[in-house]
């Protein structure tokens, strides 16, 4: 599945790697896992977001690698470059403002996910639906090269299995998953380590902030919706940094719950700006009903977007919706 892929590797100097807006441990730890793939292999390799990365991740990036893209500043690297890599994006607007610089086409794009296929809008599309995450790809992208994995490169595949498999529980998670994890422990990381920065890092704030969500939760009456709201109100009080901490652990609260079959999280991270995040237990595809508001992602994991709305009258949507999905199912399950 790699062999486009890997002439473009071989024939090419200059990349740059990108990924989506809002990085999570899979765009950030893949893109560190081919930056130094990349730049093993003599190339010449620049590591350019919309967003800069979480303080969560910064152990990752201890060199300071990754670039807040800045058109005045990297437009002329994207012009000069041989190859966009594109990673862990279902979509291209999920690319912010560095969307432009694909759209000019003065540059070979490659989109490398695992995202279920949107549209094309790359030169080439490496994408496998069954890998766990991007950093799984990106190891069997070295083995079939014959790479040699250094420590940097496993940390940053370790770190992308293990956020998108959120700790190697969800159903993506098999057992390919766990002997690649196996083999990356052999280069001299440190599950723990890794574990405690992700994991074990929350701020007083977010914690704070966390039994103010929690505060909200609510239930339908099939017992099998869930959600809860972060508020701007509940923002200011706790004086939680949204832009600098992980906020997995939110949902993750909510669909430890029992019984349920969907769990939805809404964050009013500014004034009228409101982030939707849908997790299903595996019977709902939560994918289709974000693509409904324009949103996406994962059929169990997907988020929404919202610009210029109010919370209440989104919350009463996205609700009905997922409420209709989870009695179409129930309804099918009976006939
Ligand atoms: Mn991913």
């Amino acid at each position: 599945m790699f062999e486009d892929l890997i002439k473009v590797i071989k024939e090419k100097q200059k990349f740059v790697i990108t990924t989506h807006i809002n990085p999570d441990g899979d765009g950030l730890g893949s893109e560190i896992a081919f930056f130094h793939l990349l730049k093993n292999l003599g190339k010449e390799v620049s590591l350019i977001n919309q967003d800069p990365p979480l303080v969560t991740y910064s152990f990752l990036d201890k060199k300071g690698n990754f670039c807040v893209y800045n058109r005045e500043l990297h437009h002329q690297i994207f012009k000069s470059a041989d190859v966009l890599l594109a990673i862990d994006l279902s979509s291209p607007d999920r690319l912010g403002a560095v969307e432009e610089e694909l759209k000019n086409k003065h540059i070979y794009s490659v989109c490398f996910d695992h995202h279920p296929p949107d549209k094309k809008f790359a030169d080439i599309h490496v994408v496998n639906e069954n890998a766990s995450s991007i950093g799984e790809m990106i190891y069997d992208l070295a083995k079939e090269m014959g790479l040699n994995v250094t420590k940097d490169i496993a940390l940053g595949i370790y770190v992308s299995i293990l956020t998108d498999t959120g700790s190697f529980k969800y159903t993506n998670t098999n057992s390919k998953t766990h002997v690649i994890a196996a083999e990356l422990l052999k280069f001299g990381i440190e599950p723990y380590s890794i574990y405690k920065n992700i994991y074990e890092n929350n701020s007083y704030q977010k914690i704070l902030l966390m039994g103010k969500m929690l505060n909200t939760l609510q239930l339908d009456e099939s017992n099998k919706l869930a959600w809860a709201v972060v508020t701007q109100k509940a923002l200011q009080e706790t004086e939680f940094d949204y832009n600098s901490e992980d906020k997995e652990g939110f949902i993750d609260i909510l669909r430890s719950l029992n019984g349920i079959e969907v769990v939805l999280l809404f964050s009013e991270k500014e004034k009228d700006f409101i982030k939707v995040s849908l997790r299903s237990k595996g019977n709902i595809d939560v994918n289709q009903i974000a693509m409904k508001f324009g949103g996406g992602g994962h059929p169990f994991a997907a988020g929404v977007t919202l610009n210029n709305t109010k919370l209440e009258p989104t919350v009463q949507k996205i609700l009905l919706e997922t409420s209709n999905s989870i009695k179409a199912f129930t309804d099918s399950r009976k006939e």
